[in-house]
């Protein structure tokens, strides 16, 4: 009688990492997260992810579990700025290594080993100096802000306003935050086109990303107007429906930003593991598309 052997080897995981995701409130974040958990199937790790649905107090809870599990390292997108001192310190006395992935923290340096991100204040001067060149330094702007208090959108605005300051013709006439959605991009457009005369006052939308960006250019065409030429519209991604928008005339510009995140965050870990120095801050800024190669880049990218 052959005796059959179960031998069942558990898959030997290079690292156990846990990963706090924000949620999937953007075309970006979900091809971030797809992108991160695809670069951990390849090197064998182990992801333990967790989706806070957009609540602080979920990554928080998971972040704990994280720890309570041993992981070997933490992988962050902090939803907001503040709040995360009492926690990355516990993380720090476990002696376990948290990267701070996409989003910045208002904390000291020592409670992180890095932060893996773009310079957000970069991409928002990009986006005006864009503007200030396309509209000779004259244009009354609305503003479509990120997540209220989110290293992106705060930084956003700070780099935006740091060019604009130079332009004494171009203003920001009315600015409030669509939470990085579709949806939120959408409705605030709406009372923006209302307050301004139906949108004749307005010149050009500045859109934290692209999501809120093509809300906007919904709430646009629904007020019989054409967004892309009766307004000008830049905004921050570079997501596939984006230069589609834009092969079609209705949105200007976009500035990428890469959410292939997860290879340097792994090797930050590895790094830190193998008593390696690793950088506070490793940068990932992408350049900023025009409409003459966006019918490309939607095929390449829509594949
Ligand atoms: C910025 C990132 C932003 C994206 C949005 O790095 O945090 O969050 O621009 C996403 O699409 O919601």
């Amino acid at each position: 009688m052959g005796v059959a052997l179960g031998l069942s080897f558990a898959a030997h995981a290079e690292m156990m990492i846990g990963f706090s995701q924000i949620g999937s409130e953007s075309g970006w974040r979900t091809s971030e997260t797809a992108s991160i958990k695809a670069e951990a199937e390849r090197r064998g790790i182990d992801l333990k992810f967790s989706d806070a649905q957009q609540k602080q107090e979920n990554q928080i809870k998971a972040v704990r579990s994280f720890i309570a599990q041993g992981v070997d390292g933490i992988l962050l997108a902090p939803v907001v700025e503040t709040g995360w001192d009492q926690v990355l310190k516990e993380a720090k006395d476990a002696g376990i290594p948290v990267v701070l992935v996409d989003r910045g923290v208002d904390a000291s340096e020592d409670l992180y080993l890095t932060k893996v991100a773009s310079d957000f204040v970069v991409e928002g001067a990009l986006a005006a100096a864009w503007l200030a060149a396309e509209t000779n330094g004259v244009c009354d702007v609305v503003e479509l802000q990120g997540t209220v208090g989110s290293s992106a959108a705060n930084d956003r605005k700070e780099g935006f306003e740091s060019v604009v300051s130079n332009f004494p013709a171009i203003n920001i006439i009315r600015s409030q935050s669509g939470d990085f959605t579709r949806s939120g991009g959408k409705e605030v457009m709406e009372s923006f086109l209302k307050a301004e005369n139906g949108g004749a006052n307005i010149c050009a939308v500045y859109a934290h990303n692209d999501d809120m960006a093509l809300g906007a250019v919904q709430a646009i065409k629904e007020a019989g107007l054409n967004p892309g030429e009766d307004m000008l519209i830049v905004s921050i991604d570079a997501v596939p429906d984006i230069f589609k928008a834009m092969a079609d005339g209705d949105t200007n510009a976009t500035i990428e930003l890469n959410p292939h995140l997860g290879g340097p965050s792994f090797d930050a870990i590895k790094a830190a593991k193998a008593g390696e120095e690793v950088p506070k801050w490793i940068k990932a800024n992408g350049p900023l598309y025009l409409p003459d190669t966006a019918a490309e880049e939607y095929k390449m990218r829509s594949k």
